[in-house]
Parts: C-alpha cells; sequence; structure tokens
C-alpha cells in the first residue's frame, strides 16, 4: 500500500511533523528561523491537502467508474469560511496536528487564524450552500458544488465614529492553498452581439448566435472532505480570462492596446462578489456573472458526458441540478441554447430534459427581491436566450390557456415577462417553468410560498411544490466551533451524533442532572470568558462574563428589525435610570452583520446600534447592569467565536419575511435560548425543543396580513402607548446623537408614518417577553436546563438531514462509498 505509507499521505505524527517541515523548506522555500507566521500557515495547510490529494483522486477515479448519478449545486455564492480546522475535524486529526504543531514550539491557534476566510457570498444563502456541500460529501452523495471564484469576496466591515466602512477582500493575497487550477477544463463563453438565421445543410432554418466577445472560464477546484468518510467531493468555481486567441485578432489589426482593454473587461466578470440589496437595473456586469458561470458549469456537465460516453438523451439520469435562487435560473435557457443551437435536438426533446434536470430552491418573501432584468439589457448580454425564453413563454402561456380559459389577467402574471410600464424578465418564474420541483426553505416559507409569491404557479403544477426545511452542519458548527461542548457530549454519549444529530436526545435526562447541569454551564462561562477578551481586543469594551450574552448577528436589514432590539435596549435603560431598585440581570447586548453599501438605512442602523451603545456604555448608573456592543466584521470567522458563547438568540423578523433564518439553528445546538417571532424556521425550533424552551412574541403572519388589510396606523400606537412613546421622544429629541436631533429623524419619521416592518405593533409584546428572558436568567438552574434542552432538542437543523430529503425526494441520489486506491 504505497500511498498509506508515503511521506506525504501518511498520518502518523511521526510523518505528519517531517512532511509540515519538508512542505516549510520545499514549498515556502524557508527554514525555521525566517519562516513567518503566514510560512508557517501554508506549510501546515499543504501539508494536510497532500493528505487529501489521495482521496480526492480516489473519489474521482470511484465516480467515473461507477458513472453514478451526480448532484451540481449552482450557486452564485458560497461562503466556506476557513479550510484548514474543518479538513482536520473532517479527517480526524485535529488533535493529532494540534500536537505536532505545538511540539515544534508553535501556537496552533494562531497558525488557524491566519487563513484569510474565502467570502465568496453575502450570508445565509452562501452559508448554506458551504453547510450543503459538507454534508453531501459526508452522506458520500457524488456532487459538484459549482460557482465563481470571485477575485474579492464580501467587503472588510471596519466601524469608525459608529459609522460602517467597506474595505475590500484582498483573500487571495497570501496565495490559496485549497484550491487546484484546472486550465486543461476551461470553457469559452459568448456574450452579447446579435443573431441571424440560416438554412443548415439539410434544409432546415436554424439560429446563429454571433457574439460580441468571448470570455474563457477557468476552473479552480478544492477538495470538500466528507466526515471521517473517504469521500473528498469538489467544489468547481470559475475565473474569467481573456482568451488568447480573441486577444490575437485585435492585437493583430494593431490595436495593442484594445487587446490589452479586452483582456481586463473579461478578468472584470469574477472580479467582485455583489451586496445583496443593490439595485438591480443597470448592473450588466452581474448578469454576465450569473451567465457566465452557469454557462462553464452546464458545459463542464457535458463535457463529462462525454468522456463517459453517456448520450446527451440521458443528461438528466446523469446530472441533477439545484439552482440556489434564481441567481443561476439562466441555466434554464442556456441548457436550451445549447441542446437546440449546439446538438441540434429537438425543442421537445430539450424542453423534456430540461425540465427534468433542474429543480429550483426560493429563499425570498420579499415581492421586490425577485430578480427581474430589464429587457433591452437582457437583449444586449443574452440576444440568443431571449429568443429562446420567448418561445418558452409562448408555449407555456398556450397551456396555461387551455387550463385557465379567458384568465387574460392570470396570463399576465405568470408570464415570464412583465410588461407592466417597463418591460422585464422574471427569473423566479423562468425558474419554475424549466424545474420539475420547487421548494422553500422552512414549512412556513413554502406555505406562503404557494398563499402568495408563487400562488399561480402553484395553482398550475401543485405538485412542484415542495418543503425542505434548511439545516447546518454540525461539525463546523459545533465541533469545530464548540470542542469543549462537543467533548462533554462525547463523553456521555460517544459520537455518533456528529453523522446523526438526532442521537443528541439521547441526553435529554441530562437536563435533570445538577452535576451535568454545571459542567454545561461551565463550558458555557469559559466560551464568554473568551468571547469577553476578543470583545475587548477588537473594540476596547470590557463586558461581564457574569452578563447575559445577548446576540442579534445577521445581516442588517430593516425586515431583521435590529432596530426593534434598540428601541427595547432604550426602554430598558429609562426604566433602570428611572428605577434603579428594578431587579434585572446585567445584561450584553451584541449585534453583528453588514450592511450593504448602498443600503442607506440600514447603514443608519449600525449608526443607531453603536450610538445608543455610547452613550449606556458611558453611564456610570447603568454601565455595569447593561452593555451594547457591536462586533465589527461578522463573518464565518467571527460566528464560530459567537454561537458557542451566546446565552440568548435574537430572531424578531416581521413574520412572514425570513424564509428561514439558519444562525436561528446554529444558536440553539450551542445550548442559546431563542426570543423570537413566529417566522421561518423559528417555527419549527419552537416545535422541536418545546414552547416552554423558547421566548416567543409578535404577532403571526396572519395577523400581520390582517392587520395590513385593515390598514395599519404606527401613529395610534405611538399615542397611546407611552413607553412606546417614551422611547421615540428620547431618540427624536437627539439624547442619543449628542444633541443632534436631525441624526435618526428619518428612521423616526419613518416608523411613525409607515412602519413597514410593524416594529411598533410588535414593540410591547416584545418588551414583555424580554422581562420574562430577564425573569427566567435569574434562576440559573432552570436556565442551564432549558439550554441543555434546546441543544439537545436541535437534531432536526443538521444539513445532513436537509440532504437526505433533497437526495430522497427531489434529486434521486444514492450514495457511492469510496475505496481508496493503492
Ligand atoms: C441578487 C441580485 C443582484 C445582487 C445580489 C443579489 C442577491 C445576493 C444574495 C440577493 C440575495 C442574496 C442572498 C439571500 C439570502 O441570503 N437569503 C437567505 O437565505 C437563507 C438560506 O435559505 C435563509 O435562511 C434566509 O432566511 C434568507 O434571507
Amino acid at each position: 500500500a504505497p500511498y498509506r505509507e508515503h511521506n506525504r499521505t501518511s498520518l502518523t505524527k511521526e510523518k505528519l511533523k517531517q512532511g509540515f517541515l519538508d512542505n516549510l523548506y520545499f514549498i515556502q522555500g524557508k527554514f525555521p528561523t525566517l519562516a513567518s507566521r503566514n510560512d508557517y500557515y501554508l506549510a501546515l495547510a499543504y501539508t494536510i491537502r497532500d493528505r487529501m490529494l489521495h482521496r480526492w483522486i480516489s473519489t474521482a477515479t470511484n465516480y467515473y467508474e461507477s458513472g453514478a448519478r451526480t448532484v451540481c449545486y449552482l450557486s452564485a455564492e458560497f461562503l466556506m469560511g476557513p479550510h484548514l480546522g474543518n479538513n482536520l475535524v473532517n479527517m480526524g486529526i485535529f488533535g493529532m496536528v494540534k500536537e505536532v504543531v505545538e511540539e515544534l514550539g508553535l501556537n496552533f491557534e494562531e497558525l488557524l487564524a491566519q487563513e484569510e476566510e474565502p467570502g465568496l457570498g453575502n450570508g445565509g444563502l452562501g452559508r448554506l450552500a458551504a453547510c450543503f456541500i459538507d454534508s453531501l460529501a459526508t452522506l458520500e452523495i457524488p456532487a459538484l458544488g459549482y460557482g465563481i471564484r470571485y477575485e474579492f469576496g464580501i467587503f472588510e466591515q471596519t466601524i469608525v465614529d459608529g459609522w460602517q466602512m467597506e474595505k475590500t477582500d484582498k483573500w487571495l493575497r497570501n496565495g490559496n492553498p485549497w484550491e487546484v487550477p484546472r486550465p486543461e477544463w476551461a470553457q469559452e463563453v459568448r456574450l452579447g452581439g446579435h443573431t441571424e438565421q440560416y438554412t443548415d445543410e439539410n434544409g432546415r432554418l436554424r439560429v446563429r448566435w454571433v457574439p460580441a466577445k468571448i470570455v474563457l472560464g477557468i476552473p479552480y477546484d478544492t477538495p470538500i472532505l466528507g466526515y471521517r468518510t473517504n469521500t473528498a467531493n469538489t467544489l468547481r468555481l470559475w475565473k474569467s480570462e481573456a482568451p488568447e486567441s480573441f486577444d490575437f485578432e485585435v492585437f493583430n489589426r494593431g490595436d495593442y492596446y484594445g487587446a490589452v482593454d479586452q483582456k481586463v473587461t473579461s478578468e472584470n466578470i469574477s472580479k467582485v462578489l455583489y451586496p445583496n440589496d443593490e439595485q438591480l437595473s443597470g448592473k450588466q456586469l452581474r448578469l454576465e456573472q450569473q451567465y457566465f458561470f452557469v454557462s462553464c458549469s452546464l458545459r463542464d456537465m457535458l463535457r463529462v458526458l462525454a468522456i463517459q460516453n453517456i448520450p446527451l438523451s440521458r443528461f438528466h439520469e446523469k446530472f441533477a441540478v439545484q439552482l440556489n435562487d434564481t441567481h443561476p435560473a439562466i441555466a434554464v435557457a442556456e441548457l436550451m441554447r445549447l441542446l437546440l443551437d449546439e446538438y441540434l435536438v429537438d425543442w421537445d426533446d430539450a424542453w423534456e430534459i430540461t425540465q427534468r434536470t433542474f429543480a429550483y430552491t426560493n429563499h425570498t418573501l420579499l415581492p421586490e427581491a425577485l430578480e427581474q432584468w430589464p429587457l433591452p439589457l437582457f437583449a444586449s448580454v443574452l440576444p440568443r436566450h431571449l429568443e429562446i425564453i420567448f418561445e418558452i413563454n409562448s408555449r407555456f402561456l398556450d397551456e396555461v390557456r387551455i387550463k385557465f380559459l379567458g384568465d387574460e389577467a392570470r396570463l399576465a402574471r405568470l408570464s415570464l415577462i412583465n410588461e407592466g410600464g417597463e418591460r422585464y424578465v422574471r427569473m423566479a418564474h423562468l425558474a419554475c417553468v424549466g424545474s420539475h420541483a420547487i421548494n422553500g426553505v422552512a414549512e412556513l416559507h413554502s406555505e406562503l410560498l404557494k398563499q402568495d409569491v408563487l400562488k399561480d404557479f402553484y395553482e398550475l403544477w401543485p405538485e412542484k411544490f415542495r418543503n425542505k426545511t434548511n439545516g447546518v452542519t454540525p461539525r463546523r458548527w459545533m465541533i469545530l466551533s464548540n470542542p469543549s461542548l462537543a467533548s462533554l457530549v462525547s463523553d456521555r454519549i460517544g459520537n455518533g451524533w456528529v453523522r446523526d444529530l438526532e442521537q443528541l436526545r439521547q441526553l435529554e435526562p441530562m437536563a435533570d442532572d445538577a452535576d451535568f447541569r454545571k459542567e454545561w454551564w461551565d463550558v458555557k462561562r469559559a466560551n464568554k470568558v473568551a468571547f469577553a477578551q476578543y470583545i475587548f481586543k477588537r473594540t476596547g469594551i470590557l463586558v461581564d462574563p457574569e452578563s447575559m450574552f445577548d446576540f442579534q448577528v445577521k445581516r442588517i436589514h430593516e425586515y431583521k428589525r435590529q432596530h426593534l432590539n434598540v428601541l427595547h435596549i432604550i426602554s430598558l435603560y429609562r426604566r433602570l435610570k428611572e428605577n434603579p431598585n428594578l431587579e434585572v440581570p446585567p445584561r450584553t447586548f451584541l449585534f453583528g452583520g453588514k450592511a450593504a453599501p448602498g443600503y442607506h438605512t440600514a447603514k443608519r442602523m449600525i449608526k443607531l446600534i453603536t450610538s445608543v451603545g455610547e452613550v449606556i456604555n458611558r453611564d456610570p448608573d447603568i454601565r455595569d447592569r447593561i452593555k451594547v456592543v457591536f462586533v465589527p466584521n461578522f463573518n464565518v470567522t467571527t460566528g464560530q467565536k459567537i454561537y458557542p458563547a451566546a446565552d440568548l438568540s435574537e430572531q424578531i423578523s416581521t413574520a412572514g419575511k425570513e424564509a428561514s433564518g439558519t444562525g436561528n439553528m446554529k444558536f440553539s445546538m450551542n445550548g442559546a435560548l431563542t426570543i423570537g417571532t413566529l417566522d421561518g424556521a423559528n417555527v419549527e425550533i419552537r416545535e422541536e425543543v418545546g414552547a416552554e424552551n423558547f421566548f416567543l412574541f409578535g404577532l403571526t403572519a396572519d395577523e400581520v396580513y390582517a392587520l395590513r388589510a385593515s390598514g395599519y396606523h404606527p401613529y395610534d400606537y405611538y399615542n397611546t402607548n407611552p413607553h412606546l412613546k417614551d422611547v421615540i421622544d428620547l431618540l427624536r429629541g437627539g439624547s442619543f446623537s449628542r444633541g443632534d436631533a436631525d441624526l435618526f429623524r428619518g428612521l423616526t419619521d419613518g416608523l411613525l408614518h409607515h412602519d413597514p416592518y410593524l416594529l411598533f405593533a410588535d414593540f410591547q409584546s416584545y418588551v414583555d417577553c424580554q422581562e420574562e428572558v430577564s425573569r427566567a436568567y435569574l434562576d440559573r438552574d432552570h436556565w442551564t436546563r432549558m439550554s441543555i434542552l434546546n441543544a439537545v432538542r436541535s437534531g432536526k437543523f443538521s444539513s445532513d438531514r436537509s440532504i437526505r430529503q433533497y437526495c430522497e425526494d427531489i434529486w434521486k441520489a444514492e450514495p457511492v462509498p469510496i475505496t481508496l486506491l493503492g
């Protein structure tokens, strides 16, 4: 068995150490006295990568030979977080490698922290994709993640004078040891230009697309290990480049600078991740990005089909392609185009293959967030696709006409083209029509899709609609981030729970065991101490680990209602000032999250949080009782420190607005209690952990709907609720803006006169519920009991469960266990 003995693949401590020093010498070209921390990190990363390659190659060979059905997860975002620690956990060598590193006199934590996280996503949707590819590998499902290798990921956030500042994310500056470029599998992508009709040699009328430019997509592959399996799947991200030959043509015409210019334009396509909540219209580059990675990915699948000698007619049997939201929905038109124009397949056969290939996941309930592209822009980037979309639409509307005779309004609502004024292509409609399955990401969300956002499609094709409640990987979000909790659990029930999270329920009886509760509390306490040190280092604010750590971390958005949290904080502050004898436990309110750079209200919400914090944290009467902290730059890395240190998780979106949420699951798994509305997956978390272990407040989605229908008047709440009035008046008077009554005028006026997310309607219920939380925290035993029950009843929220359901119900994909070569 040559590979098992090999210096670069063996998992013995001695060989690991040898490999590490070899890599420092032969890859970094350094010896210990001159090596930087980054040299050591890279040497270590390569040592681990060496040991992954054998599994990766074995996996590829096994898949090739089995010809197995393959899941392709198409996503514009993969928010992976750092690879090193996760790979060590999944390979089962975390402890051994830590020892090796420490025996060499190095600081292991420091080396792990040296990795720049690949932040190739905005938030929930991108992180979900990352959890899903972890679970796919762990369940030994043949799968690839396809996406874009952005040169700049999500911006880095700093806070200056209480405001968010953005810095570009240069995650590749020190090199990326986890990826392997595969230039031999590059794909050409056409863009722009026009179409022409011609008659082929058989006398048939055909269409030719004459593009204005061609760019190259270079795949960069990253191995994705399963947890203690031999499987190493692939994340394949495309980087755009200028094709040599195309450059050359321009060069020949004597236009050297034009050629260089072309090169720059080509490279721009994969340059930067777009933030969500950005005004879309006119963002040609974003449409080009979407088409670029989709086209590369579909052509890559066709390449695999060809080398495996599988006929084109069986494309949908070989590949199950999941569309992560509408960002890759252009795939429907692109597969049609490839089949029709390049492989000369008939329309009906092409359409059948297409529909049987794709499935679509929706991630939003905000109608304004549904992607639509202005027709002129679409026509100029993808002229042939627009023709195909018109043809799909015309055939589709014929079908609707037969089913709903004479219902013209319905036709207009269902059409792939929004014709009300400016014309747009509706990407969600394209995804629905081109897919055999459509799913939401939590029970409530899937129901609301059927009743509301996609109602017309549901009435047309009820059989296409599914629910697949989101999940998160316990490998990153428990084992790696909260090792003390993980070993407390494994000490009692072994480690079967890591692959089968429902096993945590075996610990339910331990909630009544005082010794176990003490150990549980101590773990939480130690995590809080560590986080308090982190806060001090990052913000200079001292917080008391004895206080309740109350977190709201997520993208900053009005519908997520960080400002409702702030209104409660102001109300509590006011009550404590008025009545210093109030018995409330000390609490640290922590916020984290990025605002889209162009979303001005969200940026002002950050300023609101930091401004209220500044007043409270300085107030000598209050600062030992409550503190307000904004943790800068919330991302995967900081998340891994946050969830284990949380007592309370704020999930307070307006009911009916948050599709699922996944942070809510990470908190609960780590023993935080939730204060939340009946929104997204909160509903299911409450079902699982028990209503008595969950702090519920606020209107239900139905009540929200009814209130809006009957006319919502936020000003009436202000007038009739003196507590609310006091809070708003303090804000309006400048108490938290050093007398500047204008700083938050826009926010308060918006609430008083519009309040689209019903903060005022939920205010009193929220404040009352927070009082209940405070009372509960005073009873440490009872709180710990609830904390334990939250964690051990969160088995449903493993992404392994989600992926099993996708495999069974949508993808029809089965495990292929990997035998290692050699
Ligand atoms: C679209 C067009 C142009 C530029 C950017 C975008 C864009 C990018 C990202 C739009 C939306 C997103 C991200 C959405 C997202 O993260 N949604 C969240 O998905 C989670 C996983 O299902 C859910 O848990 C959250 O409820 C949902 O908000």
